[in-house]
């Protein structure tokens, strides 16, 4: 089928940002055409993120695509976060009134795709040596190779949704814009494996060791996470050895509920608090890990994606529906406004939970603090599951 030449908005990236956006788009009239670096298959069979703020299960009713998911997703209403052994149950819907699902990226992923090729446009898969031209005059357009042949798309607007390592926010002069970064001393090793859970709700367990955290996909599949070097050597880890210091830093009590099994997926992922801002130059239009990363602690990198995707979608139909740019021009300070304070949590998350220093250290004792302070007071639990569900849009 011939690549397109001309829509309306040019979508970098076929993650769930650049997903998401154009299936919201078509469902409010605004067309779009997406370029993928990877293949379908590559794309589908990534394991990333896991858990889904009420305000994002939203976003995909709006979609129309969470019909899978109501029937798959699993509704948590509280997860347990302490010192190893000892968690305490953090009530979200009794302190909140709200619940996460649990229901893999991947599957959003593949909901999302799904939908796009039962008709609501392109996705040009494979999509080389991306090239944003034009987007500070009023005719972006994009270029790209695939196929052994040079393509063109001439759009009104680009959105940049290719991750952290895409070309969109490279295309940004540097003096244009200002970064922020804190790269953690440690990373996540995370396995997926077809046995039940160890627990009905999610585990964080901060330990002498390290942190680890218990996860699940489904009740017969888990996923589960150890703090590791930031450049761990995945030979050294075989499953037993997973299995081992899983146990160890997650207690006892958990322990004694651990199904072990071999791993389906196995990754080592650095963590990093990173923030673009704005998030937009002339008529590009970042969202999602183009603009900003968050260590996957406090489960908010997805969840920040839809709400990007939500307040960049309103300004866009907005536009084509009025002529107006307000909402445009106000979309970077928007979304910001919520990425600063999801990165927060997510900075205290990982503070908190991850060895950072000896034991010994102040910041160990810090450490403990945080852990008692939220095991003795309502108005510190109710902190972190207003967070933890997600802040409003
Ligand atoms: P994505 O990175 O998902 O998607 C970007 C897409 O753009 C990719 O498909 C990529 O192939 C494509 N692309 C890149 N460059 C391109 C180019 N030049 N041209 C065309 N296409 C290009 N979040 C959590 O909440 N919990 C987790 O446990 C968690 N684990 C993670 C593990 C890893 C290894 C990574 C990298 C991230 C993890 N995240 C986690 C965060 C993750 O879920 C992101 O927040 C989420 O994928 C963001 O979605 P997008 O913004 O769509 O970016
Ligand atoms: C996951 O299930 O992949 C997951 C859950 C919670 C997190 C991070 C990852 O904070």
């Amino acid at each position: 089928m011939p690549s397109p030449s001309r829509t309306q908005v040019g979508i970098i990236g076929a993650g769930p940002a650049g997903l998401l956006l154009a299936r919201l788009l078509k469902v409010h009239g605004v067309e779009s055409v997406i370029l993928e670096a990877r293949s379908r298959d590559y794309v589908e069979g990534r394991v990333r993120a896991g858990v889904l703020e009420q305000g994002t299960v939203s976003l995909l009713e709006e979609a129309g695509v969470a019909d899978r998911l109501h029937r798959e997703g699993l509704i948590h209403d509280g997860v347990a976060i302490g010192h190893s052994g000892h968690p305490i149950r953090i009530d979200f819907k009794g302190l909140t009134g709200k619940h996460v699902v649990v229901y893999g990226q991947t599957e959003v992923t593949r909901d999302l795709i799904a939908a796009r090729l039962a008709g609501d446009g392109a996705i040009v898969w494979e999509a080389a040596d991306v090239v944003l031209h034009g987007i500070t005059d009023d005719r972006p357009r994009l270029s790209w190779q695939a196929g052994g042949e040079h393509h063109e798309l001439a759009c009104d607007f680009i959105a940049g949704c290719d991750g952290f390592h895409g070309v969109s926010r490279q295309s940004i002069p540097p003096g244009a814009l200002t970064t922020y970064e804190r790269v953690y001393p440690f990373g996540w090793l995370g396995i997926l494996a077809d046995v039940p859970p160890c627990s009905h709700e999610l585990i964080y367990a901060r330990h002498p060791r390290g942190f680890a955290l218990a996860s699940m996909r489904s009740p017969t599949r888990s996923r589960y996470y150890v703090q590791c070097a930031v450049e761990e050597n995945l030979d050294a880890w075989p499953d037993a050895r997973i299995w081992e210091e899983l146990k160890l830093r997650l207690g006892p009590a958990a322990a004694a509920h651990i199904t072990t099994g071999p791993s389906i997926e196995k990754s080592v992922a650095p963590l990093r608090s990173f923030v673009a801002a704005p998030m937009r130059h002339g008529n590009l239009f970042l969202a999602g890990d183009a603009a900003h990363i968050v260590p996957p602690t406090g489960a908010k990198g997805l969840n920040l994606a839809a709400s990007d995707v939500h307040y960049l979608c309103r300004a866009l139909v907005a536009f084509y529906r009025t002529g107006s740019r307000d909402q445009l021009d106000r979309y970077s300070d928007t979304a910001l406004a919520r990425v600063w304070k999801a990165e927060r949590f997510s900075w205290w998350m990982t503070t908190m939970l991850h060895r950072l220093h000896d034991e010994e250290s102040f910041e160990a004792q810090m450490q403990r603090a945080e852990l008692d302070y939220l095991a003795s007071s309502r108005a510190a639990q109710t902190v972190l599951a207003e967070n933890y569900v997600g802040l409003p849009f």
